[in-house]
């Protein structure tokens, strides 16, 4: 427990804890490590895991960048049931596509705490978690705005949370779109990932809530 609470303790300082109404609570998790892994057909898979920001792109089968984060979800109650999470990045250029839209991907998967090829689209597929259209080109998004990914599937969140530690989120760009967004090494705090969970602490308080929903559904 020691080395859990310590764990926790570290990350959170740069996170957010809040206990909502109904005893939910929100906690807004920095990724472990980000970066982006590369394919290339003539050179294979790279990583750069330093860089203050993180650019998911697609050229083409021959070239496919995926923007990757892995979140340590060892800072939630071990029992905590997840109710809800999304993925807020900032941009850090403007989105560019072939046309008015960019189109992205956001998959899930268990992780290990460190970007690797293995990251890639083609090596761990994972779960469809959201799927975003963004407005592209010079009219479109520019750099500075912070974009909320809300998951559409939060059952990989809970499976490692219940098996595992790691939970990585993968941003996979369409055929010529390009995103960049800030890193964990970004200068700018406040555009640095996050990624927030809601959740309910205990098993029981999350059986009290869903019989409430349900009672209210009866009445109503
Ligand atoms: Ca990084
Ligand atoms: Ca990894």
């Amino acid at each position: 427990m020691m080395t859990r609470f310590g764990i926790a303790f570290g990350v959170l300082i740069g996170g957010s804890a809040t206990v909502l109404a109904g005893g939910v609570s929100r906690l807004g998790i920095q990724p472990t490590t980000d970066g982006l892994v590369t394919f290339d057909s003539e050179l294979g898979y790279s990583v750069e895991d330093q860089s203050d920001r993180i650019r998911a792109d697609n050229s083409g089968p021959n070239s496919v960048r995926d923007g990757v984060f892995e979140f340590d979800l060892s800072v939630l109650p071990a029992d905590a049931q997840i109710l809800g999470a999304n993925l807020q990045i900032t941009t850090a250029d403007v989105i560019t596509a072939p046309g008015m839209q960019a189109h992205v991907f956001y998959f899930g998967f268990a992780a290990d705490g460190q970007i690797g090829g293995d990251d890639h689209r083609d090596n761990t597929p994972g779960v469809y978690l959201a799927d975003e259209r963004y407005d592209a080109g010079p009219a479109g998004v520019p750099a500075g705005v912070q974009l909320t990914v809300a998951f559409n599937d939060i059952a990989p969140l809970q499976a490692v949370l219940d098996d595992g530690r790691f939970f990585g989120v993968r941003i996979q760009a369409t055929e010529g779109v390009v995103l960049d967004v800030h890193s964990i090494e970004s200068a700018l705090a406040d555009a640095r990932p996050v990624l927030n969970v809601s959740y309910v602490p205990e098993p029981a308080a999350l059986l009290l809530l869903v019989g409430g929903t349900a009672l209210l559904r009866r009445r109503g």
